[in-house]
């Protein structure tokens, strides 16, 4: 590794552009997360919402504000603040880039968030066609897109800058992973950004009369897929890199870390259409094709549980644990930058389990639709990866205000997290047992009122109202930590931990570092996956929905 003392410090500069970006990440959990207690509480049958707010409109804030603004905000805050420690301080203009990319984002948020709450865009984080939004939502999604573009930027200028400094070395791991990530954003974008400029937004401007709507809906989940990666990415970070030097051990091996980088950057763009498994209209061969890369992207995710369970089985013994557990006890349990991303990492197993079923083909049809997928996801964005989140907020605010997390925050962080995993427990647990039962995600209670089997619903949903209640808990929790952090908390050093490889390691091989070859691969494999059936999307469309008449 590059650096691996303790006490190297984010310049402040670069330490502002990542903060400004949190600021926005916080102010959006806030939002999204009241959202969140409102949907659980109106589900449950005993509350309305007032003053003619809508159950979708509410819906598509929390999903856009936390599924896309926080985590876009919160990614490239802490990529630029990685980037920055891992391999130098930003140069003036690398920075500028950043500062823009940050503006283009608020902007682009504002005006979506503004068409959201004017209730012209109840189009869901999806916006599948044929509902229809605002164009300004659309315009805004786009500048939101190109900023995080330019956050990516910034990565890359900085991983050249270093490559060219240091001929022949293998760059600093928590660069190289930043930058795989960034490389990732830019092909998934590329899918939802044809699909808003050539069809979505000059339908919404009324130059195009109607939309392919399958197109639309397969260039979304192109995007889709490797969008939770791009999620999912710095948390694996923060796993292989950051923990390790949290509870005092090693990187396990550097060069696996990379390879499952690669080979999530591989694998996990071919494979949208396990989101369209039901969907009419695209060849059951080609869906059974992703279904078969879908099961290769869930290796690399499996590798990252073994780096893990070797970190922590390596540590321990090195205190002198003995026997298959011994070493559970040797971790650092009053740690809050340890247990809360920890809780993360169990939260995966059965979220990871729940991906393989709904990836499984036909299984897919038990449970495509059904809340059981919104058990899945809370599961893994709402809590492996914002857990991971939190954790590391944990210590790298106050790394870069100038300010350290002090025993007292640390124990309230620990609440934090167990609360979420008591919330989570009983929210995403109920979710998937109802989901089970049949009953549909994404429906106001009014829809299904009716039905005798919403009785058998009844109960869970309850339980999902318990769940969410505690989780907005642990958010009002997590704001007040965050303010603390920000702006009140004692002045002193806080770490930015970044580990070292184990002494056993091999020496990690060069070819990691060929882009051409795994950029190559990847654009080989996306063809492969999607070329034919994009073409008989197109050629197929039914009359009328064509769209804008280049398709
Ligand atoms: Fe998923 C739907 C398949 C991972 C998010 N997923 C969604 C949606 C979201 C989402 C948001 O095939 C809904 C989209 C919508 O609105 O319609 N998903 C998968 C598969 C994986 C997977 C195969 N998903 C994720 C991640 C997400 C995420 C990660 C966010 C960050 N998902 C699907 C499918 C659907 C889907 C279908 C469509 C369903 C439908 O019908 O609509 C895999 O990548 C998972 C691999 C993970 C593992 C787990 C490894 C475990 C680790 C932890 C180790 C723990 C340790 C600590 C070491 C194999 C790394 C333990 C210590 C001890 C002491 C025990
Ligand atoms: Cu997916």
């Amino acid at each position: 590794m590059n650096n691996s003392s303790a006490f190297i410090k984010v310049d402040r500069r670069d330490g502002k552009l990542a903060m400004a970006h949190f600021y926005v990440a916080f102010i959006a959990l806030a939002i999204g997360g009241l959202c969140g207690l409102l949907q659980t509480l109106v589900r449950s049958g005993k509350f309305e919402l007032p003053a003619g707010i809508g159950y979708y409109q509410i819906l598509t804030v929390h999903g856009v504000v936390l599924g896309l603004v926080l985590t876009t905000f919160f990614i490239t805050g802490f990529q630029i603040a990685a980037v920055s420690r891992t391999s130098g301080t930003l140069t003036n203009g690398q920075r500028k880039v950043g500062w823009a990319g940050f503006f283009l984002m608020t902007i682009g948020t504002v005006m979506a968030a503004t068409m959201i709450l004017l209730n012209k865009a109840s189009v869901l984080y999806t916006f599948y066609a044929p509902l229809q939004a605002h164009a300004c939502f659309y315009l805004g999604l786009t500048l939101v897109i190109v900023g995080s573009w330019l956050g990516g930027i910034v990565v890359i200028m900085s991983y050249v800058k270093w490559r060219k400094a240091n001929p022949g070395k293998p760059s600093p791991l928590l660069t190289f992973m930043a930058l795989v990530n960034s490389l990732l954003w830019f092909i998934a974008t590329l899918g939802v950004a044809v699909s808003v400029l050539t069809q979505l937004l000059p339908w919404s401007l009324g130059l195009i009369d109607t939309v392919n709507v399958l197109l639309t809906r397969t260039l979304f989940w192109y995007f889709g897929h490797p969008l939770v990666y791009f999620w999912l990415l710095p948390a694996y970070m923060a796993w292989y890199v950051v923990i390790p030097k949290v509870i005092g051990g090693k990187i396990f091996s550097d060069s696996l870390a990379r390879l499952s980088f690669i080979l999530l950057l591989l694998f996990s763009i071919p494979v949208g259409f396990h989101h369209q498994l039901v969907e009419p209209g695209i060849d059951p061969g080609w869906k059974f094709l992703q279904v078969i890369l879908t099961f290769l992207v869930t290796i690399p995710s499996l590798m990252t549980a073994f780096s893990l369970f070797a970190t922590f089985e390596n540590f321990g013994r090195s205190k002198g644990a003995t026997g298959l557990f011994g070493w559970f006890k040797m971790l650092p349990w009053g740690d809050a930058r340890f247990v809360v991303p920890f809780i993360g990492m169990l939260a995966f197993i059965p979220g990871g389990a729940g991906g393989m079923i709904n990836a499984s083909h036909q299984m897919n049809q038990v449970v495509h639709n059904t809340i059981w997928v919104t058990g899945h996801f809370h599961l893994t964005i709402a809590t492996a990866v914002i857990l991971t989140y939190f954790g590391i907020s944990y210590w790298l605010i106050p790394h870069l205000t100038g300010r350290t997390l002090t025993k007292k925050l640390n124990k309230l962080a620990i609440i934090q997290g167990v609360l979420w995993a008591i919330g989570m427990t009983f929210m995403s647990g109920a979710m998937h047992a109802a989901g089970l039962l049949g009953a549909p995600r994404r429906s106001a209670f009014s829809t299904y009122l009716n039905s005798h089997q919403a009785m058998e619903w009844i109960p869970y949903q309850v339980a999902q109202a318990v769940g969410g209640t505690i989780l907005f808990l642990s958010i009002i929790l997590m704001l007040y930590i965050f303010i603390n952090l920000a702006f009140f908390a004692p002045k002193g050093e806080q770490e930015f931990p970044v580990g070292e490889v184990a002494e056993e390691a091999e020496k990690t091989p060069m070819v990691l570092e060929n882009w051409k070859l795994w950029l190559g691969l990847s654009a080989a494999l996306i063809l492969f996956a999607y070329t034919i059936p994009l073409i008989d999307i197109i050629q197929n469309a039914p009359p009328g929905s064509k769209g804008y008449k280049f398709w």
